[in-house]
């Protein structure tokens, strides 16, 4: 059985800037799914019920393999469900190497990586936000971001105030590179349609606009479209895009989280179980070996959400575990740049 047999759920909630990069990509790529909406802070029964501890949102199940972290969910879904004509490529590698570059590591690291685009964006998020005067969500977002519960909260409009000029420079200085670069030089005024050039938008373009997607729909300040014509429009042209393939491809099911984790558990893997790569430094420097007991965690934000489980592979690219949910067990796949492995007790005696 491949991967088109099997059922993916997405976990996640509307607001969302980092889940709707996956939703984005699934409609684009016509792969239907399912969603289980969660709430906006903690607590998240769907999830714990599949034995995750995970925090953050998105999350991916294809069949009984769970993806954290859209890095990897995007990079797996390219893997799993091949470009053919009902599932149109997005691919970056079918433009060329330039492209599989700057999606696998530049863009992606440029927009994601702790301190970057995304966190300037946030300092940039009106002052009115509901969310951001709620305190209940400021101390969930404290607890995520590692924080003691009293502690000032960075996300609080006041210190988003104090960083919001640095934040102004920083996200103009990156409108400005794709304006001068990677969006010009398309012949016409215009410059080009997408980011490497294509027919079509690609992971690349994923990759890097929905921060500016995000930040769109806020006071334009400096950053509006007289400043940045081409970036505007590539934002507008992008929006339209996924737009109208939503529309094309209808909503997605729902299902609540005792129907998508019966639905989890009761499939079959997407993968196989793959090895832990003896010469990977880390693996060397902990003493790994598959099926030892490990704690996976990112690194950035909701570090203190750990994953317990065995160690099942790991990779340059990936870190898999197996761990014990409700009605079974499923595996749960870490991207390794960003998380952090480290060799544990086991805890647990029915795996
Ligand atoms: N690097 C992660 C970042 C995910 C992330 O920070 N998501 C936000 C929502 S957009 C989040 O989880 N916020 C806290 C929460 O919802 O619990 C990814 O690419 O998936």
């Amino acid at each position: 059985m491949g991967a088109e047999d099997l059922p993916i759920i997405l976990y996640h909630y509307g607001h969302s800037p980092y889940a709707r990069r996956v939703v984005w990509y699934l409609n684009l790529r016509k792969i239907p799914y399912t969603q289980c909406l969660q709430p906006m802070i903690l607590p998240r029964p769907d999830v714990a019920q599949l034995g995750v501890a995970y925090r953050r949102i998105p999350l991916l199940a294809i069949g009984r393999d769970v993806y954290l972290d859209t890095r990897l969910i995007l990079q797996k879904l390219e893997a799993l469900y091949p470009a053919s004509a009902a599932r149109p490529s997005l691919s970056a590698a079918a433009a060329n190497a330039e492209g599989r570059a700057l999606h696998s590591g530049l863009l992606s690291a440029w927009t994601n990586d702790a301190g970057g685009l995304f966190w300037n964006a946030v300092s940039l998020l009106p002052a009115d936000l509901p969310g951001l005067n709620d305190p209940k969500f400021l101390a969930d977002r404290a607890e995520m971001m590692g924080l003691p519960r009293d502690a000032p909260s960075p996300l609080a409009p006041s210190a988003r105030a104090a960083r919001r000029p640095e934040a102004l420079c920083e996200v103009a200085e990156a409108m400005y590179l794709l304006e001068s670069t990677l969006l010009a030089g398309g012949g016409g005024d215009g410059g080009k349609d997408w980011l490497l050039g294509t027919a079509r938008p690609t992971l690349v373009d994923i990759e890097a606009v929905f921060v500016f997607v995000w930040l769109a729909a806020l006071p334009q300040d400096t950053m509006g479209p007289a400043a940045f014509p081409r970036l505007h429009a590539w934002v507008a042209r992008f929006v339209e895009t996924v737009e109208a393939a939503e529309k094309e491809n209808g909503a997605p099911k729902t299902a609540g989280g005792d129907e998508a984790a019966k639905t989890v558990f009761g499939a079959a893997f997407a993968e196989g179980e793959g090895r832990v790569d003896d010469s990977n430094p880390i693996v060397v420097a902990e003493g790994l070996k598959k099926g030892d007991w490990v704690k996976v965690w990112p690194a950035d934000t909701g570090s203190g959400h750990k994953e317990s489980g065995k160690l099942v592979s790991m990779t340059l690219k990936e870190i898999v575990v197996e761990v014990q949910g409700n009605e079974g067990s499923v595996r749960v796949h870490a991207p390794r740049h960003g998380f952090k492995v480290k060799k544990d007790v086991d805890t647990s005696s029915n795996l």
